[in-house]
């Protein structure tokens, strides 16, 4: 079992890896930028460094600092939690050569899928199903609009590097498809430093439905479900629930079957999300996401598995501790994001909380970094808290989360609290009739 775990993280997803360390009694060390000295998880770690100054690219980002930190404590492992260095290739790979042992997939695995085109062709080739496209990079805008006349509009470009939303334009027709090729492919060589960009059919209303993965060294891969992450803004995920409402036991078995059975022929270690958008009772392929997601919890609490503590074992190199026929999905959970936003604009809205209070009870979950006190600093993502509820079915889990967020009290800050106490009394969201861009019509009419 690994012996030192440096967490490359802050936050909420600091103090979720570092419980999971502490159960299995690994030691830890916290990094932190200076403004972060006094978050929860530094206190609780065994050892602390500083590695740099607030900017992100300076402290979190920082891979000369964070690897330093790792060899001044003889740390064997580095969890980078999620976002910042969680799928950096370069940083996997460089961790590695240390030997220190980086908690995620290999770097070669994270370089596949980091290249949407290249981890598309993966799956397609074990028979996942995929959006019908372009196959492969678009050499110039004349192939892009014969490939768009053969698929029929409207179609979409992405950038081969890109992924979670980021640089995709929607082409209605010939003109749109015109006037954007350029721009996407400049805008994805200036963002991801590759102007590579590939075409699918858009599907207009679907669902966001994704499949939590876990693997070990050993060939084991199991599905531990789906979770439904349809109501999000801007990319960015605000409630997540599992199971999903949408789809039925058969699909996810035959679905489970086909991401695992993929992941293994492609040698895959480690936990990862792949992600599915589902229109007319169909999946179509997205993106594999090679780490931990924020959304896990759910998955934890419908199945009782604990991911993290998983994770860190399949790193050391031990063997699942459970069998595809031993998962069994328990009831329904709901996360809700709580961000330090306005609920109505969605600006960032950093300050010091003056009154806190956290609901409690049966099946209410909350993993938080904050205190009364605390400064919400403006140099990160805004996620404060998650609030996550399990119940054992659906209707009595959005009971219990009405009630787990009228209790919740976080004065000083603004925060999405107040738009998830009104979700949760929706009749769409109640009924579990909606797609990916139901949260945005719904705030245009609030
Ligand atoms: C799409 C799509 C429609 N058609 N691809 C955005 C996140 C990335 N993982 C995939 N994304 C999309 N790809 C085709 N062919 C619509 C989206 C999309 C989206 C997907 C899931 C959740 C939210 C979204 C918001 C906007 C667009």
């Amino acid at each position: 079992m690994l012996q030192k775990i440096l967490i490359a993280n802050r936050g909420d997803i600091a103090i979720r890896v570092l419980r999971a360390c502490k159960e299995l009694e690994i030691k830890t060390v916290a990094v932190h930028s200076v403004v972060d000295e006094n978050l929860m998880h530094v206190k609780l770690a065994d050892e602390s460094v500083c590695i740099g100054d607030n900017k992100a690219t300076s402290s979190y980002l920082n891979m000369s600092a964070i690897l330093s930190a790792a060899e001044i404590t003889g740390a064997d492992a580095i969890h980078p939690g999620v976002g910042f260095l969680s799928e950096n290739a370069s940083f996997a790979k460089i961790v590695e050569a240390h030997g220190i042992t980086f908690i995620g997939p290999s770097s070669e695995h994270l370089t596949m899928m980091g290249d949407k085109i290249t981890a598309k062709h993966t799956m397609e080739s074990f028979g996942v199903p995929t959006v019908n496209g372009s196959a492969k990079v678009l050499e110039s805008l004349a192939q892009a609009l014969e490939i768009a006349e053969k698929i029929g509009y409207p179609v979409i470009l992405k950038a081969s590097s890109g992924g979670g939303g980021k640089g995709m334009k929607v082409a209605w027709n010939d003109e749109y498809l015109k006037s954007n090729f350029n721009l996407a492919k400049s805008e994805a060589k200036a963002n991801f430093g590759d102007d590579r960009v590939y075409l699918e059919k858009y599907l207009t209303n679907p669902r966001h439905i994704e499949f939590q993965v876990i693997a070990d060294k050993f060939g084991n891969v199991v599905s531990l479900g789906e979770r439904e992450c349809s109501i999000q803004r801007n990319n960015q995920k605000l409630m997540e629930e599992a199971p999903s409402t949408a789809i039925t036991q058969e699909e996810r078995e035959t679905m489970g079957k086909l991401v695992t059975n993929a992941l293994r022929q492609i040698g895959y270690v480690g936990v990862a999300t792949v992600e599915f958008l589902y229109d007319n009772g169909k999946f179509y392929f997205m993106e594999v996401n090679p780490r931990l997601q924020v959304e896990h919890s759910v998955t934890e609490e419908i199945t009782g598995i604990d991911i993290v503590k998983e994770q860190i074992r399949i790193a050391s190199g031990e063997k699942l501790s459970f069998r595809q026929e031993d998962i069994k999905i328990t009831g329904h959970a709901i996360e809700f994001r709580i961000n330090a936003e306005d609920p109505k604009t969605f600006m960032p809205c950093p300050g010091t909380i003056e009154e806190l209070y956290f609901p409690g009870g049966n099946g209410v979950r909350i993993d938080s970094h904050i205190h009364r006190g605390y400064t919400v600093p403006p140099y990160y993502d805004s996620l404060v808290a998650k609030v996550i509820i399990h119940s054992s079915e659906r209707h009595l889990c959005l009971m219990k989360s009405a009630q787990a967020l009228d209790e919740l009290v976080i004065d000083g800050i603004n925060t999405t609290a107040d738009l998830h106490k009104n979700l949760v009394k929706h009749k769409d969201i109640i009924n579990g009739q909606f797609d990916i861009h139901w949260l945005e019509k719904y705030i245009k009419t609030v």
